[in-house]
């Protein structure tokens, strides 16, 4: 019998909200409305968590399953060889796209050109630009990796098929970020009102808010990157990491799948460098759909991207699959590294006014 002289211990309730506050609901509250944009977003949120419980579900059992690990004896677009992983996690985001009259266009690292799904072109005026696997080189060793996406809306017909209007800066995205497969699966987003990550609870089958509201620090001891390639690297960006080493409080992660080292970064601060070479000075991140949502991302929690002389939100690329320098984490990190690369361009200009003066 209920004893109504007892206070309620109402902890459950509190317990419960949390609970419920999956990624679709969550959406619908940060728009504060029900508006034909906003089911549209929830939608499409909801899609992107499907694709990445598939994803995860794979990877959690990728050494038991047939033709799960390995190379597919293939190369991309981009001249990398493709590992069957890849292949499968490109496939799911069609997919779960296919029939959803949300998604005409869906343009990745893995496919030349976008891919269309005429069926959803009347309705679908969005087109998702993603990574299905970032960081594919810890697929067969049991590392973490990654999905990054970002979504756009289609602008025009695109009659010919060219895309052409993707070819644009990064402040067209309305929505971005990621899903982390580590020990637990996280997704992390953003419509353009903060940063927030949901860690998928398997019991539900559901993704979970877990933080929200994320604020990178405005700097970290962190700083990511491959040190293996100092030698290639540009004068500045080697002044930068001589200086990291010389000071104390610095402390060096990388962990070869991007989509983890941000998210480090994104909790604890620092800075992620993948910057160009000599030989490369474009690097070898893709802008669409790696460095522009990352970008997207860190600016929504109070941080800073930048390819060393401008923010990569303000880049506009010249194809599909252009590549950038990446600087990306937070605020004070950022810059430190880019006034390393503006004081050696300045001493640089100013040897040439000397020089040329006789
Ligand atoms: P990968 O080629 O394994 O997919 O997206 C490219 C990426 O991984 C990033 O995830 C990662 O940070 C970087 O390349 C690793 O490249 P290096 O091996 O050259 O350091």
């Amino acid at each position: 019998m209920v004893d109504f002289e007892q206070p309620l211990n109402l902890e459950h309730e509190y317990l419960l909200d949390r609970d419920c506050t999956t990624l679709s609901r969550h959406v619908l509250q940060q728009l504060h409305s029900f508006s034909a944009d906003a089911q549209d977003l929830s939608a499409l949120m909801s899609r992107i968590a499907l694709a990445g419980k598939l994803i995860a579900r794979r990877l959690t059992r990728a050494g038991l399953v047939e033709d799960a690990l390995g190379f597919t004896g293939r190369t991309n677009v981009q001249g990398e060889s493709v590992k069957k992983m890849d292949v499968f996690a490109n496939q799911v985001f069609i997919s779960v796209f296919e029939q959803s009259g949300l998604v005409c266009r869906l343009a990745s690292e893995e496919m030349e050109k976008p891919y269309y799904i005429p069926e959803n072109c009347p309705l679908g005026r969005y087109t998702l630009l993603y990574d299905p696997i970032d960081g594919s080189s810890n697929v067969d060793i049991n590392l973490n990796v990654g999905s990054i996406f970002s979504i756009r809306r289609q602008q025009g017909e695109d009659q010919d098929g060219m895309a052409a209007d993707l070819l644009r800066h990064g402040h067209d995205q309305i929505a971005a970020g990621y899903i982390l497969y580590g020990p637990s699966t996280m997704l992390v987003y953003s419509i353009g009102k903060g940063v927030h990550a949901f860690t998928l609870d398997p019991s539900l089958g559901e993704f979970i808010l877990s933080s929200e509201n994320i604020q990178i620090p405005t700097h970290g001891p962190v700083y990511s990157v491959n040190e293996g390639n100092f030698w290639q690297w540009s004068e500045p960006i080697r002044d930068y990491i001589r200086y990291v080493h010389r000071h104390e409080g610095y402390t060096a992660r990388y962990s070869g799948a991007l989509v983890g080292d941000i998210h480090r970064i994104l909790f604890q601060g620092g800075v992620f460098l993948y910057p160009g070479t000599v030989k490369k000075p474009e690097g070898k991140l893709r802008l669409l759909y790696e460095s522009a949502p990352l970008a997207y991302l860190v600016e929504q929690a109070g941080g800073k991207a930048s390819t060393g002389t401008q923010d990569i939100m303000d880049v506009i690329p010249d194809h599909l699959h252009t590549r950038t320098p990446l600087i990306l984490g937070s605020r004070e990190d950022v810059e430190l590294v880019e006034s390393f690369i503006a004081d050696r361009r300045r001493q640089t200009e100013e040897q040439t006014v000397l020089t040329s003066k006789g």
